[in-house]
């Protein structure tokens, strides 16, 4: 993994025009955006404009081995770049956390908060005030945007990728009695939550991880809605037969995985609040 100086926003800050109360005392924490990237020159410069102004502090975007301009998009919209060449979405989640944990520049502490945001242009970034209100009102220790409850469109979550939200949602209920309605990748975490998780998927395992080991620690999660729009490039993963089959059989099987491993030893994943 290699890094260069942190980059960030220096737009005004203006929180009057932020749709909730809550991020008027946003001062006080301070928030960063991960966004993993491979192959995304289209779609990245759009996502780093949205970006509500002054709402967020340092931007880092992992570069997994793109092979177009996604590095020089990164530097343009003014964010940090940090190159994992190892492919692997959790892989690339992974090496913005190890940056903004344990970077060359100042790190953030345990009461900050960390997003998670795709670098296609297909989430919302001027859905970030509400995914942040429960986390700044002390309401969540991690806030999962949800695309269903967004009321997303077959056109943009495609029926395959629907289907398998659906399945996968179904499953953490029975097998976890975790209530979510969806495994959306753009979501917020304060990071004494996150380090608490112990993050270990290198792929498309990461967003359910999160998930149920935050449903086993008993962290407070809460879901909010945001809007999802058709992807801009060409897709990876929910676009391909491959990317699908893939996706599906690592999420179902971290799923069954997980719920074996609890019961053999229900103390592998410790509460988080003692
Ligand atoms: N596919 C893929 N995406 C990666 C990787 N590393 C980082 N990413 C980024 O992770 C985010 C999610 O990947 P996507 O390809 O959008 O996955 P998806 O939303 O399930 O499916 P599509 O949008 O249809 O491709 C995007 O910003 C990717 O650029 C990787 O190794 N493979
Ligand atoms: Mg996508």
């Amino acid at each position: 993994m290699r890094s260069e100086p942190a980059g960030g926003l220096d737009g005004s800050c203006d929180p009057s025009s932020w749709p909730h109360p809550a991020l008027s005392h946003k001062s006080t924490t301070r928030v960063a955006v991960v966004i993993p990237a491979l192959n995304e020159e289209r779609g990245l410069p759009l996502v780093l404009q949205e970006i509500p102004s002054g709402l967020v502090d340092r931007i880092v975007v992992v570069d997994n081995g793109s092979t177009d301009g996604t590095a020089g998009a990164a530097r343009t919209g003014g964010a940090q770049v940090v190159l994992e060449e190892v492919r692997g979405y959790g892989r690339a989640c992974q090496a913005g956390i190890n940056e903004l944990l344990g970077g060359a520049e100042e790190h953030l502490s345990s009461m900050d908060v960390i997003v998670f945001l795709d670098a296609d242009h297909s989430d919302y970034p001027a859905d970030m005030p509400d995914l942040l209100a429960p986390i700044l009102e002390g309401k969540a220790d991690l806030v999962i945007g949800s695309r269903t409850l967004g009321g997303a469109t077959m056109d943009a979550l495609l029926p395959q990728a629907w289907f398998g939200n659906r399945l996968a949602c179904f499953l953490m209920r029975v097998l976890f009695g975790a209530r979510h309605t969806d495994l959306g990748p753009f979501r917020a975490i304060r990071v004494d939550a996150l380090r608490h998780l112990e993050m270990r998927d290198p792929d498309y395992g990461w967003t359910v991880e999160m998930q149920l080991k935050a449903r086993v620690a008993r962290l407070e999660v809460v879901e909010v809605p945001v809007r999802y729009r058709s992807r801009e490039g060409a897709s990876k993963i929910t676009g391909t037969l491959r990317g699908t089959l893939g996706a599906a059989y690592k999420i179902l099987g971290w799923i069954f995985a997980w719920r074996m491993k609890l019961w053999l030893n229900p103390r592998s994943i410790p509460r988080f609040r003692g």
